[in-house]
């Protein structure tokens, strides 16, 4: 056997053996590496006469040419294997159960918010959505409360670190700038409602420094306050789960609503620790409303004397409390594990009209 047989014999059954990527990367650099044997050899052409040359030339290419192909598919077989062996190893039971102590809740707030969308959508409102870090702009002055106005001490803002331009930004005190915001980009017929974490410098048993507000806005051509009120009602029927709703209006004050009014719904507290809603001679806030003021309009870039429309807001923390009995809100940021087990809902019960709210 010429030595040249012997070569390619050795070298193709060291590819051929080569357990892992690093002994078939020794492999080919034995052979093809800048010292490598067929590289040595291809290098003694240049001394040979023409007719060697010719004789030799193609054995030593077709030499290389086999080992190189030989070293490719060595590769592609490393590397399947290699995939079928992580493949094998990694499998996971989809089959198997979820861990006990792994099971999460939905907490109330979020409940609460997933059954008042569900309302809404069925009275053809939209959700919105913004960001909670806010404009000064769209927080106050487009909502008719102008720099220095003392409406603004009522917010208690937080406010952030002032920006190059000298402008400040805040942590929103209402969900009422993503309403700006859908006004200054949607065409009126609107009808959104906005929920969403809201932040005031505030802490004690019904306050925390970050709690969730709902609003909703409606601009049309004849919005007027009754259909406020319906809204409100079928909003408390829906929610509350009663057929009977009895809801008492009082004047307000609010710089972005003209007129503003505050709802209060018929409730029973004669039994202490308790509340029954729809029957009784107490009566349980809701929340604060009214025509939006046409200053906010036309700051929105709506024109006041084509469109007027109606805006309400109310707490979802609040909300959640009434309807489920939790007492101190400070209690559902807690993230105590055993509160959102108590207070917590079945992950795969979503809230729909028609298979009942809360069940
Ligand atoms: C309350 C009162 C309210 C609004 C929110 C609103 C938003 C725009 C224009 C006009 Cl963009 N009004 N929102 C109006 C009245 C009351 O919330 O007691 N919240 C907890």
């Amino acid at each position: 056997m010429s030595d040249i047989q012997t070569l390619e014999r050795e070298t193709l059954s060291a590819i051929s053996s080569a357990a892992d990527e690093a002994a078939l990367e020794a492999a080919r650099v034995a052979a093809l590496g800048k010292k490598g044997s067929i590289s040595e050899l291809l290098k003694t052409l240049g001394g040979m006469t023409p007719d060697e040359r010719k004789a030799n030339g193609p054995l030593f290419n077709g030499l290389r040419d086999r080992v190189t192909t030989a070293i490719a598919e060595r590769k592609a077989a490393l590397s399947e294997a290699a995939l079928n062996a992580r493949l094998s190893n990694e499998k996971v039971d989809v089959t198997l159960p979820p861990r006990p102590e792994s099971d999460g809740t939905i907490h109330p707030v979020s409940q609460v918010l997933d059954e008042i969308a569900a309302i809404f959508a069925d009275l053809g409102f939209a959700v919105a959505e913004g960001p909670d870090v806010e404009y000064d702009d769209y927080n106050f002055t487009k909502l008719n409360i102008p720099p220095d106005h003392p409406a603004r001490e009522m917010h208690d803002t937080f406010y952030i670190a002032k920006q190059a331009d000298g402008s400040r930004h805040v942590l929103r005190t209402h969900t009422s700038p993503v309403q700006v915001r859908t006004m200054l980009k949607q065409k009126p017929p609107i009808r959104v409602i906005v929920p969403g974490r809201t932040y005031r410098v505030d802490s004690d048993a019904t306050h925390s420094p970050m709690f969730h507000q709902l609003e909703a806005l409606v601009i049309d051509e004849k919005t007027h306050l009754g259909n406020l009120k319906w809204v409100v009602e079928e909003f408390c029927k829906a929610f509350f789960e009663i057929e009977n709703v009895t809801l008492r209006a009082r004047p307000s004050f609010f710089p972005f609503t003209e007129p503003s009014v505050e709802w209060d719904m018929r409730c029973d507290r004669s039994v202490p620790g308790k509340i029954a809603f729809g029957t009784g001679n107490d009566w349980l806030e809701l929340g604060g409303s009214g025509m939006v003021h046409p200053n906010v309009l036309e700051m929105c870039g709506i024109d006041s004397k084509k469109y007027q429309g109606f805006a309400f807001g109310f707490g979802l923390d609040r909300m959640a409390m009434l309807k489920y009995g939790a007492p101190d809100i400070r209690s559902f940021f807690e993230s105590d594990v055993r509160w959102l087990r108590h207070f917590g809902f079945a992950a795969l019960d979503l809230p729909t009209l028609d298979g009942g709210l809360s069940r």
